[in-house]
């Protein structure tokens, strides 16, 4: 009687002390270790997997909750696989060689940029998808040099278009939720064009589904040479959140980040 007791208390100690992991199955595990690859940088382990006590997860994992301002633990747990959810874009949040297209500090070398509307999403009407790439576009022209040019054929600098799954790029989207779109870094090519993915329902002047003006404005911050930034009021902050187009102002840290690139728009000093 006395026996079963202690086991019964062991018991329960071992349930509270694990309550955080347990909550955390093999599959989020899996689902974790694939969201640092994607955007932290983890890289498949060579050769002893604990180097100086500290394994490449649990480094990495660190990173990603200094990142998000969570608490740094280096270990799994529910607040870290709750923001690991959350939509999102698809360029990393480190910068990283093996996707080197994506997200570095390099800039157009000139202020005048052409943009074609490959495709349309069935979403929304044309119309609204054509007002919300000019007012997102029109987010960075405000407080830049920079003109944007809308071309209906031929090549542009900044071609945009939805796709879902594989799209014709090396970053197949991922269905519903998770990654929303993604953009490319100055260049030619490839270069400064921006993907949604169509397996999301984008939105016009609504916060239900993806609001595609709040998502393309984001986008078009990495088509001008912008990275993600942590600051969580940023529009350049990787995880979604809804802001109404029509009263829409760039946050300071945007501008600042697009400035150092491109200098102030010359006709509001
Ligand atoms: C990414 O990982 C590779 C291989 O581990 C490393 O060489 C590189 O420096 C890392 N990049 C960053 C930005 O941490
Ligand atoms: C994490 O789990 C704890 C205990 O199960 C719970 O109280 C807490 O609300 C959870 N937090 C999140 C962000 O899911
Ligand atoms: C997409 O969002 C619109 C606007 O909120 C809604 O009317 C429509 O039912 C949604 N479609 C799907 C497939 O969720
Ligand atoms: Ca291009
Ligand atoms: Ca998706
Ligand atoms: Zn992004
Ligand atoms: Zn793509």
């Amino acid at each position: 009687m006395k026996f079963f007791s202690v086991v019964v208390l062991l018991m329960l100690a071992g349930a509270v002390y694990c309550m955080p992991v347990a909550d955390v199955t093999v599959d989020d595990e899996r689902f974790a270790e694939s969201y640092l690859k994607r955007f932290f940088n983890l890289t498949e382990q060579k050769g002893p997997s604990v180097r100086g006590g500290i394994s490449p997860v649990t480094r990495t994992l660190s990173d990603m909750q200094r990142f998000f301002g969570l608490k740094i633990t280096g270990a799994m747990n529910n607040e870290t696989l709750a923001v690991m959810k959350k939509p999102r874009c698809g360029v990393p949040d480190v910068s990283m060689a093996r996707f080197s297209t994506f997200g570095t500090n390099v800039k157009w070398q000139k202020n005048s940029l052409t943009y074609r509307i490959v495709n349309y999403t069935p979403d929304m009407s044309r119309a609204e998808v054509d007002d919300s790439i000019d007012k997102a576009l029109q987010v960075w022209a405000k407080v830049t040099p920079l003109r944007f040019t809308k071309i209906y054929s031929g090549t542009a600098d900044i071609m945009i278009s939805f796709g879902r799954r594989a799209h014709g790029d090396s970053y197949p989207f991922d269905g519903r939720g998770k990654t929303l779109a993604h953009a490319f870094s100055p260049s030619s090519g490839i270069g400064g064009d921006a993907h949604f993915d169509e397996d999301e329902n984008f939105t016009y002047r609504s916060r239900t589904g993806t609001n595609l003006f709040m998502v393309a404005a984001h986008e078009f911050g990495h088509s001008l040479g912008l990275s993600h930034s942590n600051d969580r009021g940023a529009l350049m902050y990787p995880v979604y959140s809804y802001k109404n187009p029509d009263t829409f102002v760039l946050p300071s840290d945007d501008v600042s980040g697009i400035q150092s690139l491109y200098g102030p728009n010359p006709d509001k000093p």
